[in-house]
């Protein structure tokens, strides 16, 4: 018989001791990430949900190893503490099990984190000596509990309850900002809005979902994949328009703009013209006048994953933030293979998105971020778009004469809700009217300020000799305006945008390529998405990409060639797609035409085309978890 123990040295002591030490770690950790952190009944319940699971299966352990077991747990959780004061002071991030490995790849910067830690850090290891000694004394009197029924079934109360809790606060998140959990693009704000427990929560449980749910893909499937890439590669470069090469040894300078809807382009409002030196740059360019966002859960990162790998978007989550582990063929690639120097440019923190890790992938050698800019003005996320335009033209002068380069700049100032008081107004404004104060109002606005920011840009470019030695790409990201505010983009419009045609409609993005001297200027109204921008970029430049999903846009379609466009799709995450002018919902069977609104018949020849756009994307799903980029040895530079 076990001799009684002192009240102090047993089992459920050392437990509620041991819930209470690790949830204070935490809370510390938690409340230095930000001071808008703050601590509500849901959090709290949330992240002692997250510890009574990890802590109620040590219960059901043999007695001796109770002890020993809780106590390497508390070391791994302080690890984990202190990884993400590491990853936030070096990249303002925290830990992700999709990155896990990753920095290793990246190169040396271990050294780099070691040199962050800080005195301060030994707080969150300065309890376990202390719980070691009183896990040994209870060993010694004999506290740990035998194992039995009532104990297990207290176990299994405590992981339900506890996972309840945790559950609860993730689903009370996602409601106010869906798709936050499954997509964490801002790890920080996660963890400052759930806690850091209920963020590597979720985290765990997006990675184990992904693992538990993946498809598995047989041998013949990954061949005829392998097969139908390098038949497209072979037909691209058979097809090439008379404008391949054009652009080959030049600079590239592609800008993604941020929420840039085609709408403004041309667009005058109160006698302003809403965007002058996009206009200025779109008559001087290749104006694709019918692109479409085809961005799906990732939004911005989506876009800057078609621009570059010609890929689609991941059904679910984030590519950026699930396969920044993979290889890919990608304009930054394929330049850096011929010399470029492949930097990308944003003025927000690195780890939004995940991008300090995808970037290697996508071939950026470089990446300046909020981290390494200057300090400057800051509107919104970042770094203003004036200073960030202005920044980075002092690197491209500093870079342009060592050879060519290729420059990604992503745009931030003008985003969703386009309020932010600090533009610039005496210099810069548009006259609202009875617009001002409102979502439209407050975006026409912004994109003011936008373009203005790239028109200083474009002209700095002329200055420094590079705007004719360069193709300059303009694209926009995804739509701007939410679909409640639709009735005063309709207004402001003069059009009647209400129906889910003409919502479409109104959602496309403009891509316009510049080349220099502006030759090959004109519009084309080839349908084209994001993902066709890097095949096309490619083809102007010299080169294919190999796994493009996309197509090459001046291969012989639209009005710029001549050649008819009614066969090309643009298809979008959800399976539906645009064909010509049609808009066709397979999940609905309907078609409607985008011009007249009406419904276009269903024939049997939309059921194949649907067939072949649901084909495609689960085409290109494969292609991205096989990492085929990585497995495929294709001599696509022929
Ligand atoms: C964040 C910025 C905006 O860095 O690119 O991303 P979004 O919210 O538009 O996806
Ligand atoms: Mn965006």
């Amino acid at each position: 018989m076990a001799r009684p123990t002192s009240v102090f040295r047993n089992e459920p002591f050392f437990t509620a001791i041991f819930l209470v030490v690790m949830w204070l770690k935490f809370y510390f950790f938690d409340s230095s990430l930000s001071p808008r952190f703050s601590l509500t009944f849901l959090t709290f319940a949330g992240g002692a949900g997250v510890l009574s699971c990890v802590v109620a299966p040590a219960a059901l352990l043999p007695r001796p190893l109770r002890g020993p077991c809780l106590i390497a747990l508390d070391a791994a959780l302080s690890l984990l503490i202190l990884t993400d004061a590491l990853y936030l002071r070096y990249s303002a991030d925290l830990f992700s099990l999709y990155n896990l490995g990753l920095y290793a790849q990246a190169g040396d910067v271990s050294d780099a984190i070691i040199a962050l830690i800080e005195p301060q850090d030994a707080k969150y290891f300065v309890d376990i000596p202390f719980l070691a000694l009183l896990s040994r004394a209870i060993s010694r009197e004999g506290g740990w509990r035998w194992l039995s029924i009532k104990r297990a079934s207290a176990a299994l109360v405590l992981a339900t309850l506890g996972a309840s809790c945790a559950a609860w606060k993730m689903h009370s998140y996602d409601r106010a900002v869906p798709g936050a959990i499954r997509s964490l693009w801002d790890r920080p704000a996660v963890a400052i809005s759930v806690g850091s427990l209920v963020y590597h929560a979720a985290d765990a449980m997006n990675v184990a979902g992904e693992r538990i749910a993946k498809k598995h893909y047989s041998k013949e499937e990954e061949d005829e994949l392998a097969g139908w890439i390098e038949s497209r590669a072979a037909q691209r470069a058979g097809s090439r328009g008379a404008t391949f090469g054009v652009a080959a040894g030049k600079n590239l300078i592609m800008i993604q703009v941020e929420s840039l809807q085609a709408f403004v382009v041309g667009l005058a409002f109160g006698g302003t013209e809403v965007t002058p030196n996009i206009n200025r740059f779109a008559r001087n360019g290749i104006h694709f006048t019918r692109a479409f966002n085809q961005t799906a859960g990732g939004n911005s990162s989506d876009a800057e994953f078609m621009s570059n790998a010609s890929l689609f978007p991941t059904a679910k989550g984030a590519a950026f933030a699930r396969f920044a582990g993979n290889a890919f063929i990608t304009l930054g690639t394929e330049l850096a293979s011929r010399g470029y120097e492949t930097t990308a440019f944003h003025g927000d923190k690195p780890g939004f998105w995940n991008r300090n890790h995808m970037y290697p992938a996508l071939g950026f050698e470089r990446f300046i971020s909020k981290n390494e800019f200057a300090p400057g003005e800051g509107i919104g996320l970042g770094l203003s778009d004036r200073d960030f335009f202005r920044q980075s033209l002092e690197y491209l002068e500093d870079i342009k004469d060592d050879g060519p380069f290729y420059a990604f700049l992503i745009t931030l100032t003008s985003h969703h809700p386009f309020n932010f008081g600090a533009f610039e107004r005496q210099a810069i404004d548009i006259q609202l009217g009875e617009l001002e104060g409102t979502v439209p109002g407050n975006y026409l606005r912004a994109i003011h300020y936008a373009d203005a920011q790239i028109g200083n840009f474009l002209n700095g470019l002329e200055r420094d000799e590079l705007l004719d030695n360069s193709l300059i790409v303009i694209y926009g990201d995804h739509p701007a305006i939410p679909r409640g505010d639709a009735d005063r983009l309709g207004a402001l419009l003069g059009r009647d945008i209400s129906s889910a045609a003409a919502w479409r409609d109104i959602q496309s993005i403009p891509i316009i390529m510049r080349l220099p001297r502006g030759e090959y200027a004109g519009k084309s109204d080839a349908p084209a998405g994001q993902i066709d921008i890097a095949p096309t970029v490619a083809s102007l430049m010299g080169f294919t990409i190999a796994s493009a999903f996309g197509e090459d846009l001046l291969a012989g379609l639209g009005e710029l060639s001549g050649r008819e466009t009614s066969e090309k799709m643009t298809v979008f995450r959800n399976g539906s797609f645009v064909k010509g002018y049609e808009w066709v919902q397979p999940g609905d069977r309907r078609a409607v035409d985008l011009r007249t609104n009406k419904t276009a018949s269903w024939s049997e020849k939309t059921a194949s085309d649907a067939r072949q756009a649901a084909e495609l994307l689960a085409k290109s799903d494969m292609f991205i978890e096989l990492d085929m980029a990585r497995k495929i040895r294709l001599d696509y530079r022929r």
